[in-house]
């Protein structure tokens, strides 16, 4: 009964939302926005991680449900490393090593440290901010996730083979942005008729990529002999 009555309120939300400039946009009115991603690497080699990559549209939109996401942390790798959330909402790092980590962002904003926690706890934190959150970890160096903080609904990942597809996006002017950790972000104009768009190209190029070292959450280097990290 009570699943019911929540569907039928989300039906309403879902009917009646707000357009981009304030008025009311009904269902159907939005259209697909549909395309492929592709990535020269380096040597020629075929892309590996296509799926890793965000497609979002910067512009006006209705925002999205905050939610909580979990990323865990299992065996020093965060899974998923890439992940994308609506503004407000609360990612999780539960550990399922039987070591400690300490998880921290130091960026300007969404900056946060969730402090030294061991196997089978989780600790969270709510990003308030929109933007890219790089999220490492104090202990070990090669530890690194990224979370994309989203104003709008207007995101979404692509699958494996890099075509994605966002639905129900309000006619309008918008930059279509396509980031990926081994690329340059590639950024153009999108005008959004009646009709959608589809079979959008974006090429993404790695082939300039190289791993830089981060600092720790005190902006210091890491010790040197952090590559044979004890526990
Ligand atoms: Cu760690």
């Amino acid at each position: 009964m009570r699943r019911m009555a929540l569907f039928v309120v989300a039906s309403c939300i879902a009917a009646w939302r707000p357009g981009p400039r304030g008025g009311a946009v009904g269902v159907g009115v939005g259209v697909g926005v549909a395309g492929r991603i592709s990535m020269r690497e380096k040597g020629g080699k075929p892309p590996r991680d296509l799926g890793a990559a965000v497609v979002y549209l910067e512009g006006a939109g209705p925002a999205a449900r905050p939610m909580s996401v979990d990323v865990a942390i299992s065996d020093k790798e965060f899974v998923p490393r890439v992940v994308v959330v609506p503004q407000g909402s609360t990612v999780r790092f539960p550990n399922h090593d039987p070591f400690n980590h300490n998880v921290f962002s130091a960026g300007e904003r969404n900056r946060f440290d969730l402090g030294l926690y061991g196997r089978g706890e989780a600790k969270g934190y709510a990003l308030t901010s929109t933007g890219l959150v790089q999220v490492f970890c104090n202990i070990h160096p090669r530890m690194v996730a990224f979370v994309q903080v989203m104003a709008t609904r207007y995101f979404t990942q692509p699958a494996a083979d890099g075509s994605f597809a966002l639905e129900d996006v309000a006619p309008g002017r918008y930059t279509l942005h396509v980031w990926h950790e081994r690329s340059p972000q590639a950024v153009q104009e999108l005008a959004v008729g009646p009709a959608g768009v589809s079979r959008l190209e974006i090429q993404l190029d790695a082939r300039g990529f190289r791993w830089v070292p981060h600092k720790n959450k005190l902006g210091k280097d890491y010790p040197t002999d952090a590559g044979l990290e004890r526990y």
